[in-house]
C-alpha cells in the first residue's frame, strides 16, 4: 500500500475565540487518514504571511474563511493528489509556488499550513511513527520547559496590566511532568492569592488570569508569592517570563510607547529599556519576548547589548518566524532567540529552516501556540522534534492550551528514559 495522496478537504471551523479557522483532512492510498487545524493571533506582525479572511461582513464580522477552504480543495488538492506524503519539501515547495505571492495571500497561509502539517501527520501515520519521531528522527527526546503565562493583560485581557503574557518558567524541576505540575500549583495557588484580594479570577485568551492591578510590576510580585506559597523558590525552581508584545503600545512617532491599559503613560525606548533594567536586576526575570515594538530594531539591538547576557531576548513581532528577519537580526545583534510560530510564515519546512537557522548562530527558538487555537497537538510533537528546550502553550486552564501540554506529557511518558529536560 502506498503513502501517496488520495485526498484533501477542508472545512471552516471554530477556534477557540469562536473565530473560524482552517481544518484539512488528508487521505492517503493506504487508508491513512489525519486532519490538521490551524491557529490564529490578536498580536500579529505586519509582516506575518497572511491570514485569508473573506471580509463578508455578513459572515462571522467578515472572518469567515470559506475562501481558504475552497483554495485547499479547488487548487491544492488536485495539484497535490498522488504525491507521497513523505515528500514534505516537495509538498511545501509546491504550495509555495501555487501561491506565488511573497506573504501567501492568493491561497492564504491558513489554508497552505493545514495542508503542509497534514503531510507531515499523514505520512508519520502512515509510517507507524510519532510525529516528533518522523519529524526529529532519534534526536529527538529532549522535551520542552513549559512556559506558562499564568497572567494575562495587552491585547489578550479586558484588564488594566499592559504586559500581555507573564508567565512561570519552571526550569529548575526534574522532568516536564514536575515542571509542569510546578507551574500547574502555581496557577492555583496565584488563583487563591486574587481570590483572597477580591480580585477577578476570570481568565483571558490564553487561559491566564486576568485580573485590574495597579501595575505590571504588582502582577510580577504577585505571582512570586503565589510561586513562594506554591512551595517554590523564584529563581530556583521556578522563574519568570515576560512577553510585552510592545507593538501594541507604539503611538505616535517611531520610538514613543503607551502603557495606556495601566496608565502608566507614554515612555520613550531608552525608558522602556530603563525599567527592563531594573525589573531584571529586581526579579527573577529569565526570558523577554518582544520588548519593544517590531520596527524598533535600534532599541531590540540596545536592550540586547544592556540584557542579553542576563535574559533570553526574544523577537516575535520583528521576526515572525521569517529566515529573512531572523538573518538580519543575527547580524545586528537584535535579540538572542526568535519565536517561533508556524502560521507566521505558513510551511512546515520554512519554520524548520527558521529554527535550524536560530541554532546555526547560537540563537535559541522558542516554540509558541496562537492566542486563537484549536485543540490541535502538532505543536507539541513539532518542538519534541526540533529540541527547543522551551515552549509557551498558554496557561492551566481552556483544554485547547492543555492539550499540547498534555502530549507533552504523553511523549515524555513514551521516551522513558531517553527523555530529557534542561533548561539551556
Ligand atoms: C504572542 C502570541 C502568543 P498572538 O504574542 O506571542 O502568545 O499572541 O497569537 O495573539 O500573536
Ligand atoms: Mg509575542
Amino acid at each position: 500500500m502506498s503513502d501517496m495522496i488520495k485526498d484533501i478537504r477542508a472545512l471552516e471551523v471554530l477556534d477557540s475565540r469562536g473565530n473560524p479557522t482552517v481544518r484539512v483532512f488528508m487521505e492517503l492510498e493506504d487508508g491513512t487518514r489525519v486532519s490538521s487545524s490551524v491557529p490564529s493571533g490578536a498580536s500579529t506582525g505586519e509582516y506575518e504571511a497572511c491570514e485569508l479572511r473573506d471580509g463578508d461582513k455578513k459572515r462571522y464580522g467578515g472572518k469567515g474563511v470559506l475562501e481558504a477552504v475552497k483554495n485547499v480543495n479547488e487548487i491544492i488538492a488536485p495539484a497535490l493528489k498522488g504525491i507521497n506524503a513523505t515528500a514534505q519539501l516537495e509538498i511545501d515547495k509546491k504550495l509555495i509556488e501555487l501561491d506565488a505571492t511573497k506573504n501567501k495571500e492568493k491561497l492564504g497561509a491558513n489554508a497552505i499550513l493545514g495542508v503542509s502539517m497534514a503531510t507531515v501527520k499523514a505520512a508519520a501515520q502512515s509510517h507507524h511513527l510519532e510525529i516528533y519521531e518522523y519529524l526529529g528522527g532519534v534526536e529527538a527526546c529532549r522535551i520542552p520547559v513549559p512556559c506558562m503565562n499564568i497572567l494575562n493583560g495587552g491585547e489578550h485581557a479586558d484588564n488594566s496590566v499592559d504586559i500581555q503574557e507573564f508567565m512561570a518558567v519552571p526550569f529548575g524541576a526534574p522532568t516536564f511532568k514536575e515542571g509542569l505540575r510546578y507551574v500547574a500549583e502555581t496557577f492555583h495557588t496565584l488563583k487563591k492569592l486574587l481570590k483572597d484580594r477580591g480580585l477577578a479570577t476570570s481568565v483571558g485568551d490564553e487561559g491566564g488570569f486576568a485580573p485590574n492591578l495597579k501595575s505590571n510590576e504588582e502582577a510580577i510580585e504577585i505571582i512570586i508569592e503565589a510561586i513562594e506559597k506554591a512551595g517554590y523558590k523564584p529563581g530556583v525552581d521556578i522563574s519568570i517570563a515576560l512577553d510585552s508584545a510592545a507593538t501594541s503600545f507604539v503611538v505616535g512617532k517611531k520610538g514613543m510607547y503607551d502603557m495606556k491599559w495601566s496608565k502608566l503613560g507614554k515612555k520613550t525606548t531608552d525608558e522602556m529599556i530603563e525599567m527592563a533594567k531594573e525589573w531584571v536586576k529586581k526579579y527573577p526575570i529569565i526570558l523577554w519576548e518582544d520588548p519593544l515594538a517590531e520596527e524598533d530594531w535600534e532599541g531590540f539591538k540596545k536592550f540586547t547589548k544592556e540584557l542579553g547576557d542576563k535574559i533570553e531576548v526574544v523577537g516575535d513581532d520583528i521576526f515572525v518566524t521569517n529566515t529573512k528577519f531572523i538573518r538580519r537580526g543575527i547580524e545586528e545583534h537584535a535579540a538572542n532567540a526568535s519565536l517561533i510560530k508556524l502560521n507566521q510564515i505558513g510551511t512546515v519546512s520554512e519554520t524548520v529552516d527558521a529554527v535550524k537557522l536560530c541554532y546555526e548562530h547560537n540563537w535559541r527558538a522558542f516554540v509558541s501556540h496562537r492566542s486563537g487555537e484549536t485543540c490541535d497537538t502538532f505543536l507539541a510533537d513539532f518542538t519534541v522534534a526540533m529540541g527547543t528546550g522551551h515552549l509557551k502553550s498558554g496557561s492551566a486552564s481552556r483544554s485547547e492550551r492543555l492539550a499540547k501540554y498534555n502530549r507533552l506529557l504523553e511523549i515524555e511518558d513514551k521516551l522513558g528514559d531517553r527523555a530529557k529536560y534542561y533548561w539551556k
